[in-house]
């Protein structure tokens, strides 16, 4: 990778700590310092081997504040931002902290990568911007259309960043992304919930008749992805990374339980979620044109985020009781009130 320093945001969180792990092992001469604010959804304990080794620093601060992202975006060449707020079914409860993370966060990250002329910054941004798909394919000049608190708070984020692009000529590029999953993915979201709930024995509740498809990609894959438009992309460009294998909801979950050894008479269908969108489709045939192409098929990447689960036991039971934050706490008391980690 050319790039000397990066600054990855949101680095404790599912989607970026497979990132910032990426870096690491592939890229071990850049230098990766971590932003994160360590919510409900970050976990210090998914990247505490690269914190403790020195491969990565972690500043445990907010992109809400103007002044820790200052601090943070110090000497970095080029910053990710993976940090957001990031559940629908909490956007639908109370969307306050996505408008003030996904928008005045993604503003704060902006405006101090204009100060110090970042070479690059990169959006991490969602296929849910432009809203459920009927049939039709989004590409990127497609219209946005969110169906929840969530995307529109994205949407918000997005709209910034092309702003900054064309008014400052900020060299930014957005990535909009399908459903991914793998290790470490927070157990609220729809397939660590089901891996987690069959090896419990408890109820798979799917919403509504189970029939909403996503487009699932491995986590790995999108990284991979990220990486080749944060290099090869065009300033002030959008790119959709996808797939284009949809497949209903009640499918994964049987293949779940398939995997997880049990039957299928635990999945409940449930009241549906408020809005939910359809179906996500993209086109994305632009970011192939970078030399990207995923490397996982996704039946044996499901079949090794199972194993992960089964083998991670302590990481997700900790997460499920919120004992997580305590533990971590305790192995990085000193460093963490001193809100730098090195
Ligand atoms: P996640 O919820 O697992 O992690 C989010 C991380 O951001 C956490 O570590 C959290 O502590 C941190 N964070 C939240 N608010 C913060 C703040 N104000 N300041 C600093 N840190 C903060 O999310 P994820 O699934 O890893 O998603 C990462 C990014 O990818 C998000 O921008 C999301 O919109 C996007 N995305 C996710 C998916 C998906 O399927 N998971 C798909 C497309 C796009
Ligand atoms: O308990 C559940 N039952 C259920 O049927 C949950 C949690 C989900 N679902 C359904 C809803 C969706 O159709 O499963 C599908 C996936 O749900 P989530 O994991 O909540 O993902 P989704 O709403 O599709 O959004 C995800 O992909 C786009 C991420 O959470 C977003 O951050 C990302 O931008």
């Amino acid at each position: 990778m050319p790039f000397r320093s990066i600054l990855v945001t949101g680095g404790a969180g599912f989607i970026g700590s497979n990132f910032v792990r990426m870096v690491a092992r592939e890229h071990p001469k850049t230098v990766i310092t971590v932003l994160d604010a360590l919510t409900y959804a970050g976990n210090l304990e998914n990247i505490a081997d690269l914190v403790d080794s020195g491969s990565v620093r972690f500043i445990k601060g907010d992109i809400r504040e103007p002044a820790a992202v200052r601090v943070a975006m110090d000497n970095a060449e080029v910053v990710f931002n993976f940090a957001a707020e990031t559940h629908v079914d909490r956007s639908i409860e109370e969307a306050a902290s996505f408008i003030e993370t996904d928008i005045q966060g993604t503003y704060n990250l902006l405006n101090f990568a204009r100060e110090l002329k970042v070479k690059r910054y990169v959006q991490i941004s969602t296929d849910e911007v432009y809203g459920s798909s009927a049939g039709k394919d989004f590409d990127e000049t497609s219209p946005l259309r969110p169906g929840n608190p969530y995307s529109a708070s994205k949407c918000g984020g997005d709209l910034m960043c092309l702003a900054f692009a064309n008014t400052y000529r900020l060299p930014l590029v957005i990535t909009r992304s399908s459903n991914n999953f793998g290790p470490y993915q927070h157990v609220e979201k729809f397939i660590p919930l089901f891996i987690t709930n069959a090896m419990e024995g408890k109820d798979l509740p799917l919403y509504g008749d189970g029939l909403h498809e996503r487009d699932w990609i491995f986590v790995e894959d999108n990284c991979r992805a990220i990486l080749a438009v944060a290099e090869k992309g065009n300033d002030g460009e959008v790119y959709n990374i996808a797939v284009g294998k949809s497949q209903p909801n009640l499918r994964v979950a049987e293949l779940i339980l398939k995997h997880v050894g049990k039957t299928n008479s635990r999945i409940v269908f449930i009241e549906d979620r408020k809005g939910h969108d359809r179906a996500y489709r993209l086109a994305a045939e632009k970011v192939r044109v970078l030399g990207w192409a995923p490397r996982t098929e996704f039946a044996p990447a499901m079949e090794e985020t199972v194993r992960w689960y089964v083998d991670n036991r302590g990481w997700w039971e900790r997460v499920k009781s919120g004992a997580f934050r305590e533990y971590y706490e305790k192995q990085y008391k000193d460093k963490l009130a001193k809100g730098k980690t090195k």
